[in-house]
């Protein structure tokens, strides 16, 4: 058994505005006083986390003067030295602000857009400033309650405008910086644009520069809407898509919840890690999440370190379950192919293989009566995750 220490080499990061959460929720206050944004790197390196993500708002507060804001990064970057942790993303604060109560880049007046516009300008700055090469866009306020007072057609083009105009502006900096589009069915809007993964996947065909931008999938997004998290990730990977990611819990069917990860569904969170894991994926491996309410400042600490610890811990249940010989055997099984099937079925169109197919030997009776022993498969694999193999 491993010891579940994170590494740097693991990737791991939070958001400032994650383990600085003060618990506030729509009912209620805050019930901690926030650290500052220093004394939270210094922790998060202390811990073994390998990164920090920030909104601008998150370090410098909005309506800062300059003097005030070179003074703050200064003093910040200074704390990522002396730390060694890195700043692989950044994003935008486009939902604070009652200037973006009804949207940012696809509100309906120019000048709340140019303003979104204008702050992402600024924002993108202060990232490459402090090393970041991915850009996150979630778009919180994109959207409706009231459908009669935005075209949600013009809303699509407003948001490619927006993004296109600052896919060139970064390349025109030279920042290296790539794009990830973060989808969110709900909440804070009635109905956000652009609600999954697979909308965002589409929708990035049709900007001016979709190579340089990806997804951002968050576990919570999809699982407050009853998707499958791990399917929607793993489309977005096999389209050499999935350039960050957002993890944490949440159950089916409630508000945005954003538990520590492994709180919820350890199956699903398996699947997930082994995903990651079984391809490789080596972008960050960003917890978007913060600890309950009920939480002391102590226990916000035990909550980060409770992130960390089940991803590793899920990654050598992924390495058990690849080495299982009974889990293995029964795989093999199930996947066992036919290799005059195989050959048809990848060469392509062509008048020969299209005759090939019409004569293989094809029985569907035979076929049906095929054994799929899933609900062995299944029942060794919930006795894996609990540790009694
Ligand atoms: C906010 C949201 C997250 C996004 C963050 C990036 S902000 O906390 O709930 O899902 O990833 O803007
Ligand atoms: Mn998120
Ligand atoms: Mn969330």
């Amino acid at each position: 058994m491993g010891n579940f220490v994170p590494q740097k080499s693991d990737k791991f990061t939070f958001g400032l505005w994650t383990v600085g959460n003060p618990g506030a929720d729509p009912f209620g206050g805050p019930v901690r006083t926030p650290v500052t944004p220093v004394e939270r790197v210094h922790k998060l390196g202390a811990l073994g986390a390998w990164g920090v993500n920030l909104h601008d708002n998150d370090l410098v507060p909005f309506g800062a003067s300059a003097q005030e804001r070179d003074r703050i990064v200064a003093e910040f970057q200074q704390a990522l030295t002396d730390s060694g942790v890195v700043v692989p993303m950044a994003t935008t604060n486009l939902f604070s602000h009652p200037v973006f109560k009804d949207g940012a880049f696809t509100s309906n007046d120019p000048k709340v857009r140019a303003f979104a516009l204008r702050k992402t300008v600024e924002s993108i700055d202060l990232g490459a400033e402090l090393g970041a090469k991915i850009y996150v866009f979630w778009g919180g306020r994109e959207g409706t309650e009231v459908d009669a007072s935005k075209d949600a057609v013009t809303a699509l083009k407003r948001f490619r405008e927006a993004l296109d105009f600052l896919s060139e502006y970064t390349m025109s900096q030279g920042y290296g910086m790539k794009f990830a589009l973060e989808p969110k069915p709900n909440e804070p809007r009635g109905d956000i644009y652009l609600p999954t993964v697979g909308a965002m996947l589409g929708f990035i065909s049709t900007l001016a520069h979709p190579e340089m931008v990806g997804v951002n999938p968050e576990y919570a997004h999809d699982t407050i809407a009853g998707l499958n998290f791990y399917h929607a990730v793993a489309q977005a990977l096999e389209m050499g898509k999935l350039f960050h990611i957002d993890l944490n819990g949440q159950k089916p069917g409630r508000f945005d919840q954003d538990l520590r990860f492994g709180q919820e569904d350890y199956k699903s969170n398996f699947f997930l890690v082994k995903l990651l894991e079984d391809y490789k994926y080596d972008g960050p491996k960003h917890f978007d999440a913060h600890a309950l309410r009920t939480s002391d400042p102590a226990d916000v600490w035990e909550f980060a370190k409770g992130c960390m610890r089940s991803y590793l811990i899920l990654k050598e249940k992924a390495q058990q379950f690849n080495a299982d010989p009974e889990i293995q055997a029964l795989l093999q099984e199930i996947n066992a192919g036919d290799s005059a099937a195989e050959t048809v079925l990848s060469a392509g169109y062509s008048t020969e293989n299209l005759a090939a197919l019409k004569s293989l030997d094809l029985d569907p009776e035979a076929l049906a009566l095929k054994p799929l022993p899933y609900e062995k498969l299944d029942q060794l694999t919930f006795e894996l995750l609990l540790g009694v193999r």
